[in-house]
């Protein structure tokens, strides 16, 4: 049975391609699309300006972890030597100021709709078009629709009991107010302790009359080490471009670091010791770099997971607290690892306090503050810092229906399934940018950002100078990267993270399946490109 064609109005934008999101993704496929191969692109996002990520999570103490000299576009050698990064990991607004530089750089903003939610996004197959309706009821009609929704867009407030009877406010790190939260003189509670929670709190506690932590899962986390760059070093940045882009490039994590090849198994115990404490002094990431086997080997890994434990029992002077912060469950680094700036120190203030809720659970929320099995906590003020229904959430959220109305969330009740990270059978000319199934999140995003925005691109172009109309994988090539995806997640230790959202297992009912390609970006890119010089193989070409 064919699908009905969708009535169009007489209001409908046609369009050659249609990008869904404006943060790095988006707006580097815009210009590719428009700019390199002259297309009629349309851009709709939901916020109110660009920025993606970095528009919503506006939190106190928000930066990013990547370094700053590769956490940046590097499609362009002038714009990465004209813009000067103040430290090694910038905060939220530098972040801001860049990409609205490169937007105004590159005149991008005319072809962005703000303040625009996508609801739907129905395929008609007799017209190969898809039919995209904002939820203000306007109506577009594209040859290809590409999703930069990102894969941390959609903020997760877990739904506990009473929270809509909490007399004081509360708010979610990834829907921060714009004009701030004032702490000062306030009770606050903070729930999650994942790589916002650890940035929020040290900074939170400066201002709370006190500060209660809500861990439920026990984290690791190595210095950052922030510091303002200086001029020697920026000089470096801006004679090195090349160098750094091709380091990027040549590492599994697209850092501007290359992993060390020791293997930590292999070190005697004191030299391995010396490395560990080298590497937590330089902070940052790159910890994990120390040596090649921390994420494939568990009797490895445990040297760093037993290193990082005795440094929170050192750093964390009340040993009850410290016994809490160091009672990990999982190895180093299978969950995204957090970096910090004074993060275990923040429990040695006389305002911050520890709440263990693995230990005693939530049970609810009451009009005064929040209850566990243990006991009442007082709060004027609620943060949740409870990340994201990432990866395939913002994708299912947006009523995509493929060939004959399948939803996509029907094509992916079990999990997501696509080729490549890149695209769904069933659902021609749709393309996803760093959709589940690519490197995306295990990787400094920019890079895997510009990979997959390249190659959907190339495959554009490909199809236009052939008067080809339609690309859609074959069930197979799916069934084959799907296996692909699970033998490499599978050669790693991350699937022992049971809990972590890159299984989907901190969303209630989300079908546990490891969403992104652990195989390294190195590898990834190399597929990527094999498929594309074989002429696309495992797609259809129509
Ligand atoms: P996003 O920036 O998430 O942009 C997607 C956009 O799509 C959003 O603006 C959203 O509003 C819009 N959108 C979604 N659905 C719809 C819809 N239906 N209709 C219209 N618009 C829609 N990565 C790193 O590599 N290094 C870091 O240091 C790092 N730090 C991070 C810090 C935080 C606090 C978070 C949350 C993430 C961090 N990340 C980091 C990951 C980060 O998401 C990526 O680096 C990058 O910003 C993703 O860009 P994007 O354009 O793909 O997605
Ligand atoms: O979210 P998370 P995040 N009751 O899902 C807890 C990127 N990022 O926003 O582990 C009690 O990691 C949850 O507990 P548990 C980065 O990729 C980067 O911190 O599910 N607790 C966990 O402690 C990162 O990985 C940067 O048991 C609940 C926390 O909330 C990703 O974004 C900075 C709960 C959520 O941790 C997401 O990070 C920030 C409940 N009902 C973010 N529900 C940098 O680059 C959840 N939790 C610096």
């Amino acid at each position: 049975m064919t699908s009905a064609p969708e009535a169009k109005s007489s209001q409908t934008r046609d369009l050659d391609a249609l990008i869904v999101g404006a943060g790095f993704s988006g707006l580097y496929q815009l210009l590719c699309l428009r700019d390199r191969l002259g297309l009629s692109v349309q851009v709709l996002e939901t916020a109110g300006g660009v920025g993606g990520t970095w528009y919503w999570n506006r939190y106190p103490g928000a930066r990013c972890d990547s370094e700053s000299h590769a956490y940046c576009y590097s499609f362009d050698e002038d714009l990465m030597r004209e813009w000067q990064w103040s430290e090694r990991y910038p905060q939220q607004p530098e972040i801001m100021r860049y990409l609205n530089h490169v937007v105004d750089r590159f005149d991008l903003k005319r072809d962005i709709r703000f303040n625009t939610r996508v609801a739907s996004a129905h395929y008609d197959e007799a017209a190969n078009r898809w039919h995209v309706r904002t939820e203000a009821g306007e109506e577009f009609s594209a040859t290809f629709l590409i999703t930069a929704v990102g894969c941390l867009s959609t903020a997760n407030v877990p739904k506990i009991p009473g929270l809509e009877s909490f007399a004081g406010d509360w708010y979610h790190t990834g829907q921060w107010p714009h004009d701030g939260v004032d702490f000062s003189g306030k009770r606050v509670g903070i729930v999650g302790t994942g790589s916002t929670g650890i940035q929020a709190i040290p900074v939170i506690a400066e201002t709370a009359a006190h500060l209660t932590v809500f861990q439920r899962t026990a984290n690791y986390s190595v210095p950052a080490r922030n510091v303002p760059l200086t001029a020697e070093f920026r000089r470096w940045v801006r004679e090195n471009t090349a160098e750094i882009r091709r380091t990027t490039r040549a590492t599994p994590n697209g850092h501007p670091f290359l992993i060390s090849e020791r293997l930590a198994r292999e070190t005697p115990a004191g030299e391995r010791q010396a490395l560990y404490e080298a590497a937590w002094e330089k902070g940052g990431l790159q910890f994990r770099a120390t040596f090649q086997d921390l994420l494939v080997d568990k009797e490895a890994n445990d040297t760093a997971a037993a290193f990082i434990r005795g440094k929170i029992r050192e750093i964390v002077k009340d040993p009850a607290t410290a016994a809490k912060l160091a009672d990990i469950d999982h190895p180093y680094a299978a969950k995204r690892p957090p970096i910090d700036t004074g993060y275990f120190e923040s429990y040695n203030r006389g305002n911050v306090s520890l709440v263990d809720v693995r230990a005693a659970p939530i049970e609810r929320i009451t009009p005064e503050g929040i209850r566990t099995r243990e006991g009442d906590y007082p709060l004027d003020i609620i943060v949740f810092a409870t990340g994201f229904d990432a990866m395939n959430g913002p994708l299912l959220r947006m009523d995509i229906r493929g060939r004959n109305g399948v939803p996509l969330a029907e094509a992916w009740e079990a999990g997501p399934r696509n080729y490549l990270g890149l695209q769904v059978a069933g659902f021609p000319n749709l393309f996803t940018v760093t959709g589940p199934g690519s490197p995306s999140v295990l990787c400094n995003m920019p890079v895997a950002i510009e990979q997959h925005v390249e190659w959907i691109t190339d495959c554009i172009a490909h199809l236009r100078a052939r008067g080809l109309k339609r690309i859609e994988p074959k069930p197979e090539a799916v069934d084959r990267w799907v296996d692909q995806v699970n033998e490499a997640a599978n050669a790693t230790l991350l699937p022992l993270a049971t809990h972590s959202w890159y299984l989907g297992a901190n969303v209630p009912g989300k079908p546990r399946v490891f969403m992104p390609y652990a195989g390294g970006m190195v590898q990834y890119r190399a597929i990527c490109a094999d498929v594309a010089a074989r002429g696309y193989e495992g797609f259809v070409l129509s």
